[in-house]
């Protein structure tokens, strides 16, 4: 549908949402508060479906969330012709089939990450949307902390030279309570992998996309912790007690990961990421080192970017702590213009997690306004498959394994 705004052509995208849990929460938002911070917009979303499998659940979060209609069918919203984007925040197994089928039935296409449980079936998603020639994309959300987009604007214009090193965490530590239950993040066939394809992915995401490709991998993966209590429903998202007595299921998947890269430009990289690190909640962090200085990232502070730089005075170097919060930031300038004051609030007055999911939007619906291909996309997504594979087969093969182009 098209309206008219002072003379712009802007889209109405309609959207149809699988998934109603964390990331379900988190993408409704986004929708609801794009329009608010964003009215730019090439294209505005519409929230028309939300698609989940508990009729009573799905209808209180369809009325919280603010979704029009609800379908407990996934096949029924695809055939719905009041639909031209399908974004999918189920468990990780059910991605590719329902992105293939969304593209196949001519919508375009927005998945939570990772793409797939394996690289041959991120690579059957990828082939779905190229051969329909659809809009699509993969939610790594982390991309859009303006801190964030600000490392890659100062890396690209060689503000830290030649890059050496990569050092990524992600460590949170939500799984160490022996009695949290066998829920599908730690099972092998809905997950895919644990820490690996949960977190690590982000760090993988982000370092092909400051860094550039990965060449080879080496790996070690632990599950600490291997029998946890069955679930007696269907888990619904980072918890959820088991009920006493209950029977105990396996853990396939790894509680913690770490890997060792080289990356095609001749940095050296390493990754970590746990479930099992007491203390840190939800710390995604990260470090480049380069010939001319270093940027410290960490999300616990997401506002905030620290920046080396060799090239200061000797009686003041040290790591500058920089605010991301200045009309001059990315995503933070009303209208993209510094010019014009502030998108969401004056300097300082600091933005949150959801904005990062509330800026992917943006560039979503601007990608299927415009026709144009949005990052990071599927390519990107089978990029990322490509080393979570490699880091697997490194683990199992104990021994460094190259990533395929
Ligand atoms: C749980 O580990 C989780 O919700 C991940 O699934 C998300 O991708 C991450 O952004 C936050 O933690």
């Amino acid at each position: 549908m098209v309206v008219f705004k002072e003379g712009l052509t802007v889209k109405q995208v309609r959207v149809g949402l699988v998934g109603y849990n964390f990331m379900g929460r988190a993408h409704s938002n986004a929708y609801r508060q794009m329009p608010f911070y964003f009215p730019e917009a090439r294209a505005m979303p519409a929230m028309k479906v939300l698609c989940g499998r508990t009729k009573e659940r799905l209808a209180a979060c369809a009325e919280q969330f603010g979704w029009e209609d609800t379908e407990t069918s996934f096949k029924k919203l695809l055939a719905r012709d009041d639909i031209d984007l399908v974004d999918i925040t189920s468990p990780n197994n059910q991605h590719v089939e329902m992105a293939v089928a969304a593209a196949e039935a001519g919508k375009h296409v927005f998945c939570e990450k990772p793409l797939a449980t394996n690289l041959a079936d991120a690579k059957k998603a990828l082939a779905a949307v190229k051969k329909a020639g659809c809009i699509h994309m993969i939610c790594h959300n982390y991309r859009r902390a303006p801190a964030v987009s600000l490392a890659k604007r100062m890396i690209a214009n060689g503000d830290l030279g030649e890059i050496y090193h990569w050092r990524a965490l992600y460590l949170q530590d939500w799984l160490m309570p022996p009695d949290v239950p066998m829920m599908w993040r730690v099972q092998k066939r809905i997950a895919g992998s644990g820490s690996l394809g949960d977190l690590m992915a982000h760090s993988i995401d982000l370092a092909l996309w400051l860094l550039g490709d990965i060449s080879r991998v080496s790996c070690t993966m632990k599950t600490f912790i291997k029998k946890r209590p069955e679930l007696s429903t269907f888990d619904t998202g980072l918890g959820g007690k088991a009920e006493a007595g209950a029977k105990m299921g396996t853990v396939d998947v790894d509680d913690g990961v770490i890997t060792l890269a080289e990356f095609a430009n001749g940095a050296l990289g390493t990754f970590e990421a746990t479930r099992f690190a007491a203390g840190h909640k939800n710390y995604n962090w990260f470090e480049v080192n380069g010939s001319k200085g270093s940027l410290i990232f960490n999300l616990e502070r997401m506002n905030e970017l620290q920046f080396y730089n060799c090239a200061d005075p000797a009686d003041r170097l040290g790591f500058r702590l920089i605010q991301a919060t200045a009309n001059e930031h990315p995503f933070m300038a009303a209208m993209g213009d510094p010019s014009k004051g502030p998108r969401f609030w004056p300097v300082a007055h600091i933005i949150g997690y959801e904005h990062t999911f509330i800026n992917t939007v943006f560039d979503l619906m601007n990608a299927i306004a415009t026709g144009k291909p949005v990052q990071p996309n599927f390519e990107d997504a089978v990029r990322t498959q490509a080393v979570l594979d490699a880091c697997e087969r490194a683990s199992k093969e104990r021994a460094w394994v190259k990533v395929p182009k």
